[in-house]
């Protein structure tokens, strides 16, 4: 999100109809004509001096200065007919997508002025035609028509011309009494008053008052440059349906019948209905025909958290719609320790830039903490939030070593199957291999064999010294999973001794007599487990 640079913003103004512009005919309000040559005659919305002084054309319509080295221009396109909102369909929504896709170069931002009524459908269904939008739409209306003396059109539509031209906020957005809403948040909560909208479950994206609010953390981000996309095929065949307590199951069979294709059922709290059998079969028979059913609470605030029926429930958030729900009441092994709260609060922060930043930063390290635990929850958890297995932390770790170190077998295998490299050595020069092994973990070091992983040629060098050691020591299991690794356990040692030497030297018969029996065998093959007693 960027605040405008550069001395000129163009934008479309898109007039459909509402309050904002109806006159009085015999004694009821219907959708008036001819909008711009009002707006032409109020200074606050029109700068005819600079307009001549300039030359620009009678369409072109110019703020006053918001700043001084910026002007907002821009033209009214007023559409035939005109509507009173209440009789707008997804037909006249699709037209004005439309004309956003024809004009998008050419302007800066669009404003929608809407009537009232409908304006929440309206930006809902724009929020989801437009996709990969890059640039600003804000829908606006009024209570009271705009030429009327005591009327909120004026500042709403002002605000709306000012955000649009002056801030980059890639989302549809409706701006009604000094708030810039989300548009698929919002509802019409008041016939009368001028604060007639609210978007209960999301706080505005921005406030406007002796200074503009603009709350970064919520504006979508647009990713890289994709082309604007415009879905102007929409399915009519879609109801609302709210649930009742004791609402009849016939009834509802009767609403689920074709051409019906999809639902949005509203349910009480957190996605609760009733669990009569007879209405869950009716919703489980609709769903096996075909029938899209998106359960959504009638509750203002809050998600929906369970699934209630096969099929109902629509998990991808598409344009900001929903609100996820929380992270405990979707995963509650994350919240036994203090790292699966950790991966909760990650997957519940909102998709900010800062946001991900956050989440990029943190999680290689989160997700070697989770292999390091075995902690496979967690783990997918973090695959489901993006992460890439394959990062490395601050040492320079995948996860298959910290996995590969804590001896979790289960670990390393859904990492191996998750594609991450099996011979990253780390900023140590040490493999995930190399780690099983100074930890002692047979069935590890068998999976990463299995998978490719092999020691590398300074590391079979250096492990000479190693051997030695364990040979000195009489400790078979060291030596053992050396050799389960692939190390050549004649390997010399930095005074030129091997084990065998070493071994025969403190008189350790169990490590001489193991060390003989793989004379001849000596090389990077893996033993049978039988021929290693203790393994
Ligand atoms: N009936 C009007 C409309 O929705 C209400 C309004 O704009 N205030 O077009």
């Amino acid at each position: 999100m960027a605040r405008a640079v550069g001395s000129e913003r163009k934008l479309l103004a898109v007039y459909t109809g509402g309050t904002i512009g109806m006159r009085s005919e015999l004694g009821v309000l219907v959708p008036g004509t001819g909008l711009a040559a009002i707006l032409r005659t109020l200074p606050m919305f029109h700068d005819e001096e600079h307009a001549r002084a300039h030359g620009l054309s009678e369409d072109i319509l110019v703020l006053p200065p918001a700043t001084p080295n910026q002007r907002i221009l821009y033209t009214v396109l007023e559409c035939q007919p005109l509507f009173d909102s209440s009789d707008m369909t997804i037909a006249e929504w699709v037209r004005i997508a439309q004309t956003i896709e024809r004009h998008y170069k050419e302007y800066h931002g669009f404003v929608v002025i809407h009537g009232t009524d409908t304006m929440a459908f309206a930006a809902s269904m724009l929020s989801f035609m437009l996709e990969n939008l890059q640039k600003t739409v804000v829908l606006t209306g009024a209570q009271m028509p705009i030429h009327a003396l005591w009327s909120d059109g004026r500042e709403n539509l002002l605000g709306a011309l000012l955000m649009a031209g002056q801030y980059v906020i890639p989302e549809v957005c409706l701006f009604f009494q000094n708030q810039l809403f989300r548009g698929n948040r919002t509802t019409k909560v008041d016939a009368r008053r001028f604060a007639a909208f609210c978007s209960p479950n999301l706080p505005p994206l921005a406030t406007v008052g002796a200074d503009v609010t603009v709350n970064r953390e919520l504006v979508r981000k647009v990713g890289g440059k994709a082309e604007l996309v415009v879905h102007s095929s929409m399915e009519q065949d879609v109801g609302l349906l709210r649930l009742y307590p004791g609402i009849p199951a016939a009834l509802v069979r009767a609403f689920l019948q074709p051409p019906l294709k999809g639902m949005v059922m509203e349910t009480f709290g957190s996605g609760n209905g009733p669990t009569k059998p007879d209405l869950l079969q009716e919703l489980q028979m609709a769903t096996e025909r075909g029938l899209v059913i998106v359960n959504c609470t009638h509750c203002l605030q809050g998600a929906v958290t369970t699934d209630y029926a096969a099929g109902m429930l629509l998990t991808k958030d598409l344009r900001g719609e929903m609100t996820a729900p929380l992270v405990e009441e979707c995963r509650p092994s994350l919240q036994g320790n203090a790292l699966g709260r950790g991966v909760s609060w990650l997957l519940g922060l909102s998709g900010s830039q800062e946001a991900d930043a956050l989440r990029n930063a943190l999680m290689p390290s989160l997700a070697c903490a989770a292999a390091h635990a075995g902690n496979l929850e967690v783990l997918q958890a973090l695959v489901e939030l993006g992460s890439d297995l394959g990062l490395v932390d601050f040492n320079g770790q995948t996860p298959l070593h910290a996995a590969a170190q804590g001896g979790h077998a289960e670990a390393v295998t859904m990492l191996l199957q998750g594609g991450v490299d099996v011979n990253t050595r780390d900023t140590d020069g040490f493999s995930p291999l190399l780690l099983a092994v100074r930890g002692r973990h047979p069935g590890v070091i068998g999976l990463l064999r299995e998978a490719g992983a092999s020691l590398s040629t300074q590391e079979l060098e250096e492990a000479g010294t190693e051997l030695c050691r364990l040979a000195y020591r009489a400790d078979l299991e060291g030596l053992q999973v050396w050799w389960q690794a692939g190390a050549d356990l004649g390997q010399p040692g930095y005074d030129g001794h091997s084990a065998l030497h070493v071994a025969e030297a403190a008189g350790n018969l169990a490590v001489v007599a193991f060390l003989q029996s793989l004379e001849g065998a000596v090389g990077a093959q893996v033993p049978c487990p039988e021929v290693l007693p203790g393994v």
